[in-house]
């Protein structure tokens, strides 16, 4: 099933195919004359992939206000429709990351049809226990996992359990925990034990996990806390990951973290320690500004993919890296800033894969800084996108993927198809 018309992706690639086959030999050439196989790089990029988080096809906001786009999704449904576009168009986006209970819904086996029909799967499974819903008997207000009151904390265990369960239907096989769980306040929390609550209700968690299932820890540096956060950072998701057991790994969204705090040595630090998760992948300039991916600060996507090429190349045990998008599209068509987003992810990876990896263990060996960072910036700033183009035509996907996306009328049709209701299709704010 193909929510855009195949036949129009073919006109529009026709116009462009000659151009992309040009474009592509000669960066073949290029790329010959430093020992490089394009198509070989070509195949390892098709390998690829990033999973759409199913929070961001509907327009998000911030605590100020959310203005709402046309042609909203209302559901988990509408939702698995617009992530089928974003993969028709770019093939980049195999898989979605659900969030319970923002897609929740009453059947799991009609939506598990859905989405191989879409030609899609399904990625992590993401808890929330950082809101409250109508009814529920315990507020998260103070916590959740490491709330004081021990109900609380069974509550929100019980949650995990659930994501766990609706994972299992959906074909899923990893949990993400992110809690907002921290304090406002100096005193207001036992940083030790509230850490230790955290250790006591994610254990059950792990032990509900089925074979061959893995729980991400999410840590965050503030928000909705913004004195402490129980799980702050990368040593504290890694002090707990460590604790939990060979099934738990860290993950790591980009946003996370202070400004120029070195992202990239924190994922080869995890990676050392056989703990890399993955990845929630944004940009941000200031704070979890949730910005489309590479938007801000490509060299610094560029840079952890270099650490996760690396890694692969010398064959670290247990590197498995799950790769996600988590963004917030405030002032964009979110389907335009997902293709593009996902196109930057597989652009950062493709420009790793082009660094000479002898030529700098030699440099580094010699201490030759300036040809050592030569060598990265050389990879950088080889233009791949004849790589990516010639991809998405060999796939039958969009050259263009955001020119064939406007000249499909989607968005429009959608606006048609889907009357605006206010606070539809769950999501950050
Ligand atoms: C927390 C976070 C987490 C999601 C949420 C939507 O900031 O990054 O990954 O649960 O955003
Ligand atoms: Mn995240």
């Amino acid at each position: 099933m193909k929510p855009i018309d195949s036949q129009l992706i073919a006109d529009h690639n026709a116009r462009l195919e000659r151009h992309v086959r040009n474009d592509y030999e000669h960066l073949g050439e290029q790329l010959a004359r430093r020992d490089v196989d394009i198509e070989a790089i070509t195949a390892q990029v098709a390998a690829f992939g990033v999973a759409i988080p199913s929070w961001g096809v509907g327009t998000g906001g911030t605590r100020f206000a959310r203005f709402p786009g046309a042609g909203e999704p209302r559901d988990v449904f509408d939702k698995l429709q617009d992530c089928a576009v974003i993969h028709q168009l770019g093939r980049a986006t195999p898989t979605v990351s659900l969030h319970i209970p923002w897609d929740r819904c009453s059947d799991y086996t009609e939506l598990r049809g859905q989405a191989q029909a879409f030609g899609l799967g399904f990625d992590a499974m993401n808890s929330n226990t950082f809101s409250d819903q109508p009814g529920q008997p315990q507020s998260y207000k103070f916590g959740s996992l490491t709330h004081t009151h021990a109900a609380t904390r069974a509550q929100a265990v019980a949650h995990n359990l659930e994501c766990i369960e609706i994972g299992r239907a959906l074909g899923s096989q990893a949990l993400t925990v992110w809690v907002g769980d921290g304090s406002n306040f100096p005193g207001q929390q036992h940083f030790r034990r509230a850490f230790d609550r955290y250790l006591e209700s994610t254990r059950q968690i792990v032990a509900a996990l089925p074979a061959g299932w893995r729980m991400f820890l999410e840590h965050k540096i503030a928000e909705p806390a913004f004195y402490s956060t129980v799980i702050q950072d990368w040593g504290s998701s890694l002090m707990a990951a460590q604790a939990l057991g060979p099934q738990v790994q860290c993950l790591v969204d980009l946003g996370h973290h202070a400004p120029n705090v070195n992202i990239e040595m924190i994922v080869a630090r995890l990676i050392a320690a056989g703990k890399l998760a993955g990845f929630h992948f944004n940009d941000s300039k200031y704070g979890d500004d949730d910005l489309d991916a590479g938007s801000v600060s490509p060299y610094r996507l560029f840079l952890v993919f270099n650490e996760l090429v690396a890694a692969a190349h010398e064959r670290v045990p247990g590197f498995e890296p799950a790769y996600m998008l988590d963004q917030s599209h405030n002032v964009t068509d979110p389907i335009e800033s997902l293709i593009d987003s996902a196109e930057q992810v597989q652009r950062s990876y493709a420009q790793a894969l082009l660094v000479d990896r002898v030529a700098l263990d030699a440099a580094q060996q010699a201490n030759d800084a300036l040809a050592a960072t030569k060598l990265l910036k050389r990879a950088f700033q080889t233009d791949v996108s004849p790589i990516l183009q010639q991809l998405r035509l060999q796939q039958g996907a969009a050259i263009d993927p955001i020119g064939a996306y406007r000249a499909s009328g989607y968005r429009a049709r959608m606006a048609a198809e889907r009357p605006a209701r206010a606070g539809a299709g769950g999501g950050i704010v």
